[in-house]
């Protein structure tokens, strides 16, 4: 009886994801925006929940509690949509709970869009962490593998045949994390009875961020007509003063759609138009996107309108911002729009208190303030994808952005087979299909950390980027490496070395002198041996907020401020050769799980959890406008006061 509980559960989940790897990605997912023919219902908000306590955690199946209202087959609590489950209830069961936790919403949908059989009703769900199910009216619509992820389901048919308004929208998701999920994680029965009662088990991961879980980003409805706009991939360059746009639109529910583009600029006017579902779009004296700092008139954005005509006259309209620029990268430089571009910005993570990883605007809008008080041109979504909302609003404000996966943790070799392989493929076709428009999107990056030293990495990595590679061929690829250069065997197959060290923090810890020697080394070694401009992906030191010492011992803030200086004296000197680019870990501090090397989460934040600045933030502010000055051509409202 030893295998009993989460056991189960994750056996459930290893099948789903096995499923999960054998569907290859069907369509595309845009995001959903009203239009002439579209729109959206929010059903976010408050719904009713229960985590299945039960030992097997499989009650809710077994009693199908997707199959009737929630609260007729036992207790249910509020719970706000979006957010993360743990840290809303004062019951630590619930804050580190592992199985299926059940979700439950009646919704009205206006009854024009279930009489008009013509309208598609999609139901759709911004992420949910980490595998779910959906219902409507108790007839399962879908289900999906991984966490940050959107997914949706067409539930017209659904409406109509049960036709019981509000309908009932059931989501079960389960968090449980096994070798083959991304990220990897294991469960572990304590089976020593002196020590552990009959069945307890826990999750262990190889990740610095706790595990929040529940239904992170909004829940939606939104409609379509039945013959419809399904994707839009655009590729975009210039020659001179000519913007190039390329495009290339999917219809489905017609088998000849008539197809209109049209892209205008900031005014309105149009400058350019085309029929067909591919083409050229060439736009005369363009306005190129541009990154924060680095010009004048960052961020332009044109605005693609798509109208698609079915044969019975219906017309789908979707409207893609998009942004004119070019990315390359050569053996020293990363080129946007041929000139070169060094990263000054940072790592961060979707975390907050209470909501943990839930999407919360005024946090977001938050965030992109300190960044651009910061100088910040760039962030890195470690260690998953984050909102897309959180790239559109980096599409309007220039800032660059480097797309990670949740290729976290990667540790044990078991996690290197072929069933995480097709999974990690899969996961990066979903990020692709989702991310490819945005153009602050300058790279992909497919793991973080993994053991790349460990014999499977090599041909686990050489098909991970060149499979990337294959869906998108316009954006470099990469994956952030603490490996040893010369034990690593992925970067042969990367076009840009991301490195994260962590000198006098976990390595001679307190002996920030040695810092300036290291880090020579460690960059001269990974130029030596591979010929790749290099980004410090991260680096850092954790600060207690207001503990302070002087000379600096580590924890302080004085502590934190040295590291960050002794690093930035090396950077200062290898960005006049093959250094692109320097990510402090972290942007503000962030829940870890409870661990003896972690005082509630992690400390590295030069902006605490509440986003209030430490000393560290003060100086990378004063160091990244002068970067700016040096390398950018600043607005003048944009120029640092202090310089
Ligand atoms: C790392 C990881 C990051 C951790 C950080 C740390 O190398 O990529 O997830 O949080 O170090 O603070 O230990």
């Amino acid at each position: 009886m030893g295998s009993s509980g989460a056991e189960r559960a994750a056996k459930r989940l290893f099948l789903a994801a096995l499923c999960g790897v054998c569907q290859a990605l069907q369509g595309g997912i845009l995001f959903p925006t009203e239009s002439p023919s579209r729109e959206v219902k929010d059903v976010s908000g408050l719904w009713s929940f229960r985590a299945d306590l039960s030992p097997e955690r499989s009650r809710g199946f077994e009693q199908q509690w997707f199959k009737g209202p929630l609260a007729e087959t036992g207790p249910v609590i509020d719970m706000p949509v979006p957010s993360s489950y743990n840290d809303i209830t004062q019951d630590g069961k619930i804050q580190d709970f592992i199985g299926w936790v059940w979700y439950e919403k009646d919704v009205w949908v206006p009854s024009r869009w279930i009489q008009d059989r013509g309208t598609r009703i999609v139901l759709r769900v911004g992420s949910a962490h980490y595998y779910s199910m959906l219902w409507v009216n108790g007839v399962k619509v879908t289900e999906h593998v991984g966490g940050h992820l959107p997914f949706e389901a067409d539930i017209s048919g659904v409406l109509r045949q049960t036709s019981v308004n509000p309908c009932r929208i059931t989501i079960a998701v389960n968090n449980t994390l096994t070798l083959e999920t991304l990220p990897p994680g294991t469960i572990q029965y304590m089976n020593d009875r002196t020590r552990y009662p009959a069945g307890y088990f826990v999750q262990n991961t190889n990740f610095d961020f706790f595990n929040y879980a529940g239904i992170h980003r909004s829940v939606l409805l939104y409609t379509t007509p039945q013959a419809h706009i399904d994707d839009i991939t655009v590729e975009t360059t210039f020659s001179d003063n000519i913007g190039l746009v390329s495009f290339n639109v999917s219809v489905l529910g017609s088998s000849k759609p008539a197809v209109k583009v049209t892209l205008s600029a900031h005014d309105g006017r149009c400058v350019a138009s085309a029929d067909g579902s591919r083409g050229v779009l060439k736009v005369t004296d363009v306005n190129l996107w541009w990154p924060y700092l680095m010009h004048e008139n960052p961020a332009y954005l044109y605005s693609m309108e798509v109208q698609a005509t079915a044969e019975d006259g219906q017309t789908d309209v979707y409207t893609l911002p998009v942004g004119i620029r070019t990315i390359k990268v050569t053996n020293k430089q990363f080129l946007i729009n041929n000139k070169p571009f060094y990263f000054h910005g940072v790592n961060k993570h979707e975390d907050a208190d209470i909501r943990g990883k839930g999407f919360d605007w005024p946090l977001v809008v938050k965030d992109l303030n300190l960044m651009k008080w910061m100088g910040v041109n760039s962030f890195r979504t470690s260690h998953y994808p984050y909102a897309e909302e959180i790239l559109q609003m980096a599409d309007r404000h220039g800032i660059v952005i480097i797309d990670e996966c949740p290729g976290v943790g990667i540790k044990d070799i078991r996690s290197f087979g072929n069933v995480s392989l097709a999974h990690h493929l899969t996961v990066m076709e979903e990020l692709v299909r989702r991310d490819k428009n945005h153009p602050s999107v300058v790279m992909w990056s497919v793991a973080n950390e993994p053991a790349s030293e460990m014999p499977p990495a090599g041909l686990y990595f050489k098909e991970l980027v060149s499979h990337t590679k294959s869906l998108d061929s316009s954006r470099p690829v990469t994956y952030i490496t603490a490996s040893n250069y010369a034990r690593d065997l992925g970067a042969p197959y990367v076009d840009v070395i991301c490195v994260n060290s962590y000198l006098s923090w976990y390595h001679d810890p307190g002996h920030t002198e040695l810092i300036s020697l290291q880090l020579n080394t460690q960059f001269d070694n990974w130029y030596g041996k591979y010929q790749k401009p290099i980004i410090q992906s991260e680096y850092g030191a954790d600060a207690v907020p207001g503990l302070h010492s002087d000379p600096p011992m580590m924890f302080t803030e004085e502590y934190q401020k040295t590291v960050l200086q002794n690093y930035h004296n090396v950077f200062d000197q290898k960005r006049k050769e093959f250094v692109i680019g320097e990510l402090i870990w972290n942007f503000a501090d962030f829940m870890t799980s409870q661990n003896i090397i972690r005082v509630v989460g992690n400390k590295k934040g030069i902006f605490t959890r509440q986003r209030q600045p430490k000393a560290g933030a003060f100086l990378l502010r004063e160091r990244y406008w002068r970067i700016a000055n040096e390398t950018g051509v600043l607005p003048t409202w944009a120029r640092y006061p202090c310089l």
